[in-house]
């Protein structure tokens, strides 16, 4: 390690006069252009967190949903988890020294944290499609090289599949190959022996349309497509041969704008869904026979997902307990369906894939998701190997639970969530239950609900508790809510500052589209 090399490298990446990020609830996040000394100064940092964990680290560059001109990157860590938190603050503190003190504070990250600067590091790196990521990864090599990391470079890759990846090296090629070929083996062998149990083959169930965000979802998918077409066929729109990434299409535009993607050939009754751009959310969704169209959100994916999963563990009649994790966006008829219809308990953490993952590690199996379509479903090491066990040992019908689960379990990504592996999932699921996607969504009905965005001065004004649910600041401000919902019936509002753009968001739900359209007329000045 030569701080005089380090400072010249630095001096290449300038960070603009000024400006200030944060290592956020995706990690950093802003116009593609003013991202260079980041991604530089991650790549030292990601060499600095190699050495601490003496694992394998990744560094992902991606604005995931984010408009095509914007960029990010995130680190990974050893487990395939997202950074833990006093990194976090490193990162932000690394972002924005001043060039001259880049060296000083990455020593004094090294004290903190107990860097032992002898030890080697390794980094892999993955990107997604944007103009901008192929020169921005180069500059997260730069950095990893002159503070005399390795690397391995894997080029474009959905976000999961570089957790995938990192998971792999640090767990000595137990968990699956670190290499593409290894990801799309591992998924499409649990699938397809997942779905030889579906009695119905039909090409009802056969087959499945994906908008892919115009992203790097759409190269990966095509390329895996050969692994699982016996099991399922999927036409791909939005693959980026012409439209622009995010634009008009994906997880997020269909979810926040609850209308399909503009290219997406869509038939009455056709099972459709979403990638967002670096494929770490899912949607699904269809257009019924007068042409409604019907959103598939996050939290109906979770209800699919838990209450087949608690069907095999009943099954199988071990005493593995299961538990949902959801956030304050949760549809309300989504967690009376699943606390009430299907006795499952269900807990809610705020925002972000990794509160959710975090809570999700407390049962045998956590099932997580995010009603914008992050999730997952995590099989504790212990429910894991139990599974697999049973899965020799049990006869006849119980052997059978137990075989589908361990599919189950190698066919998610345990490392994140993941839009190819749910999509897997899901398709498995339908298949295996005979269901269609009407039938899936009428499990229960979602209460009528919408998002806004609001800008104002600070936003850090407001400051919440109880997972986001209540305001605690500025004063009055709860009191306010409270008095709007206690007019209507079934009725739920909630204010949070955003972790990712400057603005609070505002959600509300209740049971009617007349309620909720009357309680949108009565707006009042913010206290
Ligand atoms: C990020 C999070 C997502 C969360 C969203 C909220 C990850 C990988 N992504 O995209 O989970 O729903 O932020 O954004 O954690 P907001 O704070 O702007 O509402
Ligand atoms: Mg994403």
């Amino acid at each position: 390690m030569d701080p005089e090399a380090v400072r010249k490298h630095s001096a290449l990446h300038a960070k603009p006069d000024g400006l200030v990020l944060q290592y956020g609830t995706a990690g950093f996040r802003t116009k593609a252009e003013r991202l260079d000394h980041v991604m530089f100064r991650m790549g030292l940092l990601a060499v600095l967190r190699s050495k601490q964990t003496k694992s394998t680290i990744g560094v992902m560059v991606t604005a995931s949903h984010n408009p095509e001109e914007d960029n990010g990157v995130k680190l990974v860590d050893p487990l395939g988890e997202m950074l833990a938190p006093s990194w976090e603050e490193h990162a932000t503190c690394l972002a924005n020294a001043e060039e001259r003190d880049v060296w000083r504070v990455l020593m004094d990250i090294s004290e903190k944290a107990a860097v032992n600067l002898q030890q080697e590091a390794f980094v892999v790196i993955g990107r997604d499609t944007r103009p901008s990521s192929e020169r921005l990864s180069q500059s997260v090599i730069d950095g990893v090289t002159v503070l005399g990391g390795q690397f391995h470079d894997y080029g474009l890759l959905t976000t999961p599949q570089l957790h995938y990846m990192v998971y792999c090296r640090n767990s000595s090629g137990r968990y699956g190959e670190a290499t593409i070929d290894g990801y799309y083996q591992k998924l499409s062998t649990a699938f397809v022996e997942l779905t030889k149990q579906a009695f119905c083959g039909g090409n009802e169930y056969r087959s499945l349309k994906v908008d892919c965000a115009n992203g790097v979802g759409a190269l990966k998918l095509r390329e895996m497509e050969p692994y699982f077409s016996q099991g399922l066929s999927v036409q791909l729109f939005n693959d980026g041969t012409k439209g622009k990434l995010n634009h008009l299409c994906g997880a997020d535009f269909v979810k926040s704008h609850q209308r399909p993607p503009q290219g997406m050939e869509m038939k009455s009754n056709e099972r459709c869904c979403s990638f967002d751009g670096d494929a770490d959310r899912i949607v699904y969704y269809y257009s019924d026979a007068d042409g409604h169209f019907h959103l598939i959100d996050g939290d109906k994916i979770a209800t699919l997902i838990s209450s087949f999963l608690k069907e095999l563990l009943v099954e199988i009649g071990e005493s593995l307990n299961i538990g949902v994790v959801q956030t304050a966006y949760a549809n309300g008829s989504s967690t009376r369906y699943l606390e009430e219809v299907m006795k499952v308990p269900v807990y809610c953490t705020k925002t972000g894939v990794k509160h959710l993952h975090h809570k999700a590690q407390e049962f045998d199996v956590g099932v997580y998701f995010e009603a914008n379509g992050h999730g997952t479903v995590l099989f504790s090491k212990a429910a894991e190997m139990k599974i697999k066990q049973l899965a020799k040992e049990l006869e006849d019908k119980k052997r059978k639970a137990a075989q589908m689960l361990a599919n189950v379990i190698d066919l998610f990504n345990q490392a994140a969530g993941d839009a190819i592996s749910d999509m897997l999932v899901i398709e498995a699921i339908l298949a295996l239950k005979g269901l269609t996607v009407q039938e899936w969504d009428a499990l229960y009905t979602d209460l009528p609900n919408r998002q806004l965005k609001v800008k104002v001065a600070d936003r850090q004004v407001i400051s919440t508790t109880d997972a986001e649910r209540q305001a605690v600041t500025p004063p009055g401000l709860q009191e306010a809510i409270n008095d709007l919902v206690k007019k209507y019936k079934l009725s739920r509002a909630f204010v949070r500052p955003s972790g990712t753009e400057d603005v609070v968001r505002v959600y509300a739900e209740a049971d009617s589209q007349v309620s909720w359209d009357s309680a949108g007329k009565c707006r009042q000045p913010c206290p």
